[in-house]
């Protein structure tokens, strides 16, 4: 009851929000892991107010945002994106100068399932955002989180801003029509509406369906029953020779807001003066903005995830036999197991996509160059944070 309590954070109805004074910054899915991470930077790095919108859950989500408790410069509110009276709502009582989009339906292999659900979520309600903020504000700035997942199947590598939308899942699909959308409205209406093609992002607050988590965490609880002599429960994966670019979602944050405030960091902009922050004419400001390609530009399989994460508890295996018979048998770490508890990892082949992304690699080269965006944490240091993180929680200091 106590836990309960303090964890429970005060959650307003739109129509209860009253605008902070100075600049308001408005962020869907803060319950999420990017949406999470986006308001902790901009509580280190800007004077903002932030308003967190999260849909309404009848057991609360809040683990993500239980160190906001208290914070003066943050309020929740609930807000649906799928709901177009949230989205015009929230534009009328809290009158944002930012309004960032994490809400997403996020996870592709869903994408198949709830193909209706994904496009509306992801595609039709940008839409609606972006109607909303040219009605009612249209000097309020619009990041939607774009995705790597629109490249699909890839026709050159590393993937830069050139390469072409060529989706593999529904959920690749909506991202390329809500990133149309967003230049149509920026080039239509001067709206400085963009969108960043994030490769992929982790940490200890990814949903635990995404697979670097379902490694971290499965590594995690294997490691720790070796240790207390309790019986090891392998993981269960897909195609493991899929490729992918991971980086911290908290560097993530940081190529967001230099998106959002190109003036600021474009080492290119003085061209454009007079156009400048204080004195912004969308119209003019809008032909200049762009999207950016962000990624580490490194390019990782599946399998080198989960040898770099039981690497890091100290356990060493190798792989055996092939495709879907494939498995990660255990050679040694802190003590010999049972030859039935020694299959670490092994493939399932429900796991497996309807159509697969085989390979991404992002050339972040525009964003470093123009915006001066670098990413901060490495790709070991990014597993072994994860790793970390869930031992940790799995054996929480008291
Ligand atoms: O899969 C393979 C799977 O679900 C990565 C989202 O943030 O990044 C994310 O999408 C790869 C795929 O992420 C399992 O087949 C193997 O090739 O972690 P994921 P994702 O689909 O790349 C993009 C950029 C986004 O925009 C998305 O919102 O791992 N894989 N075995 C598996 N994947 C999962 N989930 N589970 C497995 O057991």
């Amino acid at each position: 009851m106590i836990l309960e309590y303090v964890f429970s954070m005060k959650v307003n109805n739109i129509q209860d929000i009253k605008r902070p004074e100075g600049t308001v910054v408005f962020v869907t899915g803060v319950t999420g892991q990017d949406g999470s991470h986006m308001v902790d930077y901009l509580l280190s790095n800007t004077s903002a107010s932030i308003v967190g919108g999260a849909r309404r859950l009848s057991v609360e989500n809040h683990a993500n945002i239980k160190h906001l408790q208290g914070e003066p410069r943050f309020q929740l509110v609930n807000f649906d994106l799928t709901d177009s009276h949230s989205i015009y709502k929230i534009i009328e009582y809290a009158k944002p100068d930012y309004f960032i989009n994490f809400a997403a339906q996020s996870f592709v292999a869903s994408s198949w399932d709830f193909a209706r659900q994904t496009w509306e979520c992801n595609s039709t309600s940008i839409l609606d955002c972006l109607e909303a903020i040219k009605r009612l504000k249209p000097d309020c700035r619009f990041y939607n989180a774009g995705s790597s997942e629109e490249f699909g199947n890839v026709s050159y590598e590393p993937q830069d801003e050139n390469h072409p939308a060529r989706p593999r899942s529904p959920y690749g699909a909506s991202k390329a029509a809500a990133r149309t959308l967003i230049k149509v409205y920026r080039e239509s209406y001067g709206i400085y509406a963009v969108q960043g093609w994030l490769f992929n992002h982790e940490g200890p607050r990814r949903g635990e369906e995404f697979v670097t988590r379902k490694i971290s965490k499965g590594v995690a609880n294997i490691f720790d029953s070796i240790v207390n002599n309790k019986p090891v429960e392998g993981i269960e994966l897909g195609n493991l020779s899929a490729v992918r670019d991971w980086s911290d979602a908290e560097d993530m944050m940081d190529a967001v807001w230099r998106m959002l405030n190109q003036e600021k960091f474009r080492t290119d902009w003085k061209q454009f003066s007079p156009v400048s922050l204080y004195n912004t004419d969308v119209k003019v400001l809008s032909k200049h903005i762009k999207d950016y390609v962000v990624g580490s530009g490194e390019k990782h399989t599946i399998r080198e995830f989960v040898e770099k994460a039981f690497d890091v508890v100290g356990i060493h295996g190798a792989w055996m036999d092939e495709g879907k018979y494939e498995y990660f048998w255990y050679n040694d770490g802190p003590r010999p197991l049972p030859s039935n508890e020694c299959q670490l990892v092994k493939v399932n082949p429900k796991f497996y996509r309807p159509a697969e992304v085989e390979v991404l690699r992002a050339n972040a080269d525009k964003i470093t160059k123009e915006l001066g965006w670098k990413p901060k944490t490495t790709f070991d240091g990014l597993v072994e944070k994860m790793v970390t993180s869930d031992l940790t929680s799995l054996n929480p200091v008291v």
